[in-house]
């Protein structure tokens, strides 16, 4: 079998373990050839950071995707998440037309927040623009934070009951014609896990939780969600092994006492994952 390949856009924060510093060692330790489109390169990411630079790269975006088009290349997957502005959202969606064609996958993650506060930089208006994205994407991988924003909602903390996932999962589907991968589940306290929606069926993997929260757990977990995509797993086996994945990372920088801006040490699990994969 050729290798597969995946477009990834999103930002290079250069410190601070998320966006493309994730996703292109997680994608490519599952053997995925991974080209990038980095919507912005930042000293850091926004979270928890003050001073960090900001190069937006919202001009590149196209010119990009239009020589890739033009060097005829072909992906199995575009796998898109922080974008540095609401124009970018417009531009991101016109690079997604240009290069799929019926064969490819297209994941959004909506990266925009978390525990019901928007990431800095990022305009009220912003969910409704990403929402527009979602509707192009065969899989979206939305938290809680970002499903009730996209529905114009509000937040609502954990623990959920299965009656508000599952209706929130349901609408959120069936306003963006996607499936949707709805992570930060937990219906008791010290619990994580993913719920899934498919074509009216609904899915949840639930563990138990490490009292702790650590930056870019979202990319890891939607980085390792879109390798085990492209590896032939169904996308309930994928929420299962992204789960298990980001909580073995949580596990593992805990034990190491990291710091949580920092990111996980997903490194260190990387084999894991390719066993997971097998
Ligand atoms: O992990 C999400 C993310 C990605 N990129 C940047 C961010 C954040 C979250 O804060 O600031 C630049």
């Amino acid at each position: 079998m050729p290798q597969k390949r995946v477009a990834a856009i999103h930002d290079i924060s250069g410190f601070g373990k998320c966006s493309l510093t994730v996703a292109l060692p997680i994608i490519s330790a599952a053997k995925i050839e991974t080209a990038v489109i980095p919507t912005a390169v930042l000293s850091t990411h926004t979270g928890g950071f003050t001073g960090y630079t900001f190069r937006d790269l919202t001009e590149d975006i196209l010119p990009i995707a239009k020589h890739w088009k033009s060097e005829n290349l072909k992906f199995d997957g575009i796998y898109t998440g922080y974008l540095g502005s609401k124009e970018q959202v417009g531009l991101v969606k016109e690079t997604i037309n240009l290069l799929k064609d019926e064969n490819t996958l297209i994941v959004v993650d909506p990266v925009m927040g978390d525990h019901g506060r928007l990431y800095a930089g990022f305009s009220s208006d912003f969910p409704k623009e990403m929402l527009t994205l979602c509707k192009e994407a065969h899989i979206i991988v939305p938290n809680f934070t970002e499903a009730a924003f996209m529905l114009g909602e509000e937040y609502l903390e954990p623990p959920y009951t299965k009656e508000y996932v599952e209706n929130l999962i349901k609408r959120l589907a069936a306003t963006t014609g996607a499936q949707v991968v709805l992570t930060g589940v937990c219906f008791k306290k010290n619990e994580i896990g993913a719920s899934v929606y498919k074509n009216g069926e609904i899915f949840h993997y639930i563990t138990n939780r490490e009292d702790a929260v650590f930056h870019g757990t979202g990319d890891v977990f939607a980085s390792a969600l879109t390798a085990a995509l492209l590896s032939d797993k169904t996308v309930f086996d994928a929420a299962k092994i992204a789960v298990d994945f980001t909580v073995l990372c949580i596990k593992k920088t805990l034990a190491e006492n990291g710091d949580r801006r920092y990111g996980v040490n997903f490194e260190s699990c990387l084999f894991d994952l390719i066993k997971a994969l097998e």
